[in-house]
């Protein structure tokens, strides 16, 4: 039909002289032209759209065609059949718009309805990981002793000889530097000072006396380094220690402190301290630290009454009063500042806590561990009793 009306509208034939005698037959046919288009595009989808385009007003389409035919048509003629023949352009044209425009909206509507998201459901859960028992475990020493007025002090895992040992009453003669099983570095810093890795964290304590006025309350958790492997040690391992200085610091001091900081760590208030005489170069007097424990379904829990027939007290803490040396080696006047101070191995208080029992499971990094004993990103340290409750 269209390829007919197409060769009475004279086009395909290329020749104009035809078109005169057509004249009438344009008229007629740019009617019934434009309703046959018209009629087509009302049901024509996306692709069927395109080619009634293309037949109608392409280069070589039938609309085209007709316009084609004003250029040689008498003034009068054109008066007349330009707004029929534009209009049947135009009228083509808009209703190609508005067809491909409601094709094009219904299908993006059902595109919505098809691939609609519910909100509701849960997310797919992804890998996470988690808290190491360490990291847990220096949160909540953070959380406890800041219940109690102290910051957590943090300095440099490489160190010289003097803030390692020198500065803590531990001479380059004395015994005890020879016993820490120091990783030295093989040159000297530009002072000529031996380099080390911390064997404790008090050099973060001799590095806060140093750098602040009293009142000083710290703790200082960190990694520390010996050259030492077996079950039980492992080269690098975590410590935490303590240090008050303040005016008129007793050892009530300090045994109030460490009772009240392990009842909240191990959150059971039946915990009783055993304070056994002991000697540290940098405190004197200086004192091991006991906790009672008793034996509960066939493991060692810390409290309960040592006394009793399933009890014993176990080694948890080093501790003592600054000695004045090290106070004044760090340009304080031992007669008007005192102080307590205690170290701590932090992967052993872990370990009771939370009941593992190889040390050396903690640097494995074996992800079944991690997610066993790991504790969760999103749990708040916060004990639940607090501090003395
Ligand atoms: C232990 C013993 C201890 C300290 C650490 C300390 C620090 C300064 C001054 C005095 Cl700056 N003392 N720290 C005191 C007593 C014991 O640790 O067995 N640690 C695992």
């Amino acid at each position: 039909m269209r390829q007919g009306l197409i060769c009475a509208a004279g086009h395909d034939s290329g020749s104009r002289t035809f078109l005169p005698f057509v004249k009438e037959q344009i008229v007629a046919d740019v009617e019934t032209l434009q309703q046959d288009y018209l009629a087509q595009i009302a049901n024509a989808d996306l692709a069927a759209l395109e080619e009634i385009r293309i037949a109608a007003l392409g280069k070589q389409g039938a609309i085209t065609g007709l316009l084609k035919t004003l250029g040689s048509m008498s003034p009068e003629e054109r008066q007349e059949q330009g707004p029929r023949i534009n209009g049947a352009r135009e009228a083509v044209t808009s209703a190609i718009a508005a067809r491909k425009d409601a094709l094009e909206s219904a299908a993006l509507n059902e595109r919505l309805a098809a691939e609609a998201i519910d909100l509701t459901l849960p997310v797919a859960p992804s890998p996470q990981g988690s808290v190491h028992p360490v990291a847990q475990v220096m949160d909540e020493l953070a959380e406890i002793f800041a219940d109690l007025g102290f910051a957590v002090a943090t300095g440099p895992e490489i160190e010289s000889g003097w803030y390692n040992f020198t500065a803590l009453n531990m001479p380059e003669t004395h015994p005890a530097r020879a016993m820490h099983d120091t990783f030295y570095f093989p040159d000297r810093n530009a002072d000529g000072e031996e380099m080390l890795l911390r064997t404790h964290t008090s050099p973060v304590q001799i590095r806060t006396m140093m750098g602040q006025k009293p009142p000083i309350r710290i703790i200082a958790p960190g990694r520390t380094y010996r050259s030492d492997s077996d079950a039980t040690h492992t080269p690098m391992f975590h410590q935490v220690e303590g240090l008050v200085i303040d005016r008129g610091i007793t050892m009530a001091h300090l045994k109030w402190t460490l009772e009240t900081f392990v009842r909240a760590f191990f959150e059971r208030d039946d915990i009783v301290l055993r304070l056994r005489p002991s000697y540290f170069p940098f405190t004197e007097p200086s004192a091991e630290v006991d906790v009672g424990f008793t034996v509960e379904k066939g493991k060692r829990v810390v409290g309960g009454d040592p006394t009793g027939p399933n009890g014993g007290w176990m080694e948890i803490l080093g501790s003592g009063m600054v000695n004045p040396k090290v106070i004044e080696h760090c340009g304080l006047d031992p007669d008007e500042w005192q102080g307590f101070a205690f170290g701590c191995g932090i992967d052993r208080l872990a370990m009771l806590k939370y009941g593992m029992d190889d040390l050396r499971a903690f640097f494995d990094g074996d992800l079944r561990w991690l997610k066993h004993y790991g504790f969760s990103s999103l749990d708040v340290p916060t004990l639940s009793g607090g501090v003395g409750a």
